[in-house]
């Protein structure tokens, strides 16, 4: 992508609304765009961030089992009287009257909406275990949205919903998702501590949120330094093997993590000696929900087991906060100058700066490592405007590609580019002609 040709405006300027780092970057980097209070647009540049976590997310969902749908975001509210959630959901649910005088609601959450598919749907036992999930615009008229999408009104879910004819069964399916949530987490560079947490307006009997370490997160965090020191990206699994699958999940769920809402300071004592007692703020950016027979029983989503008996499905529901990530791992990952994204989920893999714009040599040497980057497979942010070099550089760092690579009259005369990390600050000069074999590596290593 030619910088001349693509739409990103960044501003000058700090903007004032801004609390935390990652909303003030987002909206420096012309990421966002807020349309009223907790709605946002996403700009090209956000929303490739956004694209790409969406494909981290798909990529280990369907390694695990879970089948890509999509519903809607408008829903009968007649759906939500059926399982009793339509009185108690409250003010954050948006309802609307149609024409007709229909009661809808934009969907918070989609546990009705898949219960009652599957219920119409499946009559055997032999058509489970399912695991359907979409990735879907939600709705919560929160009364305090704040810090841009980290906690918006209208925002990006993945939520994934599990059925099966035990309970046994449905455990299984929840460790599962649990296991895909740390390997999905890691995918993005980052490391999301599983915790214990209370089941809110979802319900349910057993639910773990994962956080990412941020000073500005929202919830208060009290866990075991283990976690710090455990290696996440080791987390190789056979999802076929529920003992196996099992197994990861005793080992992060026997260490101490707690929000604060559950957090039980005698235990913590207790169970982790002091110099390993972390405590901090985290932003929850994943939540899973066992519930077993809470929504399929109102509801009445039953199969016909072995024996010909009706039997309630033992579902659960996993969700993920996709649009509120693209601001945690931002505020898990800058410095000074701007964004450092992880590799994974950067909105380009490099930034090609032409240092002289105009000057026929470089100019040329730009284009032809251009086009050699992009034929090789490689996401460019080609900075082909004319601006000065200080603050395409400035204008580059604050946008946060991990890597990015000069090319100026001088190092047109001795074949040279400079190359330099985004997180480490370290340059080195490379020969034109082993630039694309590098680059490649470089940006490929990590999902090895
Ligand atoms: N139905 C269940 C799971 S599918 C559910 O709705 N869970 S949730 O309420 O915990 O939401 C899932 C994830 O969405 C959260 O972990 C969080 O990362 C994200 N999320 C929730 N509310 C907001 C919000 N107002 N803005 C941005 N992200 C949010």
């Amino acid at each position: 992508m030619r910088l001349s040709k693509f739409f990103m405006p960044v501003l000058r300027d700090d903007p004032k609304e801004a609390e935390i780092v990652s909303h003030r970057l987002m909206l420096r980097c012309g990421m966002i765009r807020q349309e009223t209070g907790g709605i946002y647009s996403w700009l090209p540049l956000g929303f490739r961030v956004l694209t790409k976590i969406m494909d981290i997310v798909r990529e280990e969902q369907a390694r695990a089992g879970g089948l890509e749908m999509l519903m809607p975001t408008i829903q009968p509210a007649s759906l939500w009287r059926e399982s009793g959630r339509y009185d108690d959901y409250g003010k954050e649910m948006l309802r609307i009257t149609d024409r007709r005088d229909n009661e809808l609601l934009y969907g918070p959450t989609n546990e009705e909406m898949i219960t009652s598919i599957v219920k119409s749907s499946v009559q055997s036992y032999k058509d489970l275990p399912l695991n359907l999930y979409h990735i879907q615009w939600k709705f919560r008229d929160e009364i305090r949205p704040r810090f841009g999408v980290m906690r918006g009104r209208e925002f990006l879910m993945k939520d994934g919903y599990s059925f099966d004819l035990t309970e046994e069964a449905g455990r299984e399916a929840y460790n599962r998702m649990f296991v895909s949530y740390l390997r999905t987490f890691a995918a993005m560079g980052l490391k999301a501590i599983p915790m214990r947490a209370e089941t809110g307006p979802i319900g349910g009997n057993e639910s773990h949120e994962f956080l990412i370490l941020a000073e500005t997160g929202e919830s208060g965090v009290f866990f075991d330094k283990a976690f710090l020191e455990k290696d996440w990206s080791g987390v190789d699994i056979d999802y076929d093997d529920a003992g196996a699958v099992a197994g990861v999940v005793k080992e992060f769920t026997s260490l101490y993590a707690a929000t604060e809402d559950i957090h039980d300071p005698a235990a913590f004592e207790r169970e982790v000696p002091e110099d390993r007692r972390v405590s901090g703020r985290g932003i929850e950016v994943g939540q899973i929900f066992f519930f077993g027979t809470k929504y399929s029983k109102p509801m009445g989503c039953a199969v016909q087991g072995p024996d010909g008996k009706e039997v309630y499905l033992q579902s659960g529901s996993y969700g993920i906060g996709v649009s509120r990530l693209v601001a945690g791992i931002i505020e898990a990952s800058h410095d000074e100058a701007g964004i450092i994204w992880p590799q994974p989920v950067a909105p380009f893999d490099l930034g090609l700066i032409n240092l002289r714009q105009g000057d026929a040599a470089t100019d040329g040497a730009c284009e032809k490592l251009y086009e050699e980057l992009s034929n090789a497979g490689l996401d460019v942010l080609y900075d082909d405007r004319s601006d000065r070099a200080g603050e395409k550089f400035t204008r580059m760092d604050l946008i946060g590609l991990p890597w990015q690579v000069v090319i100026g009259p001088r190092g047109v005369k001795s074949g040279m580019a400079e190359v330099k990390n985004r997180a480490t600050g370290e340059k080195t000069d490379v020969p034109f002609d082993t630039l694309t074999g590098l680059m490649l590596d470089k940006c490929t290593e990590v999902y090895a």
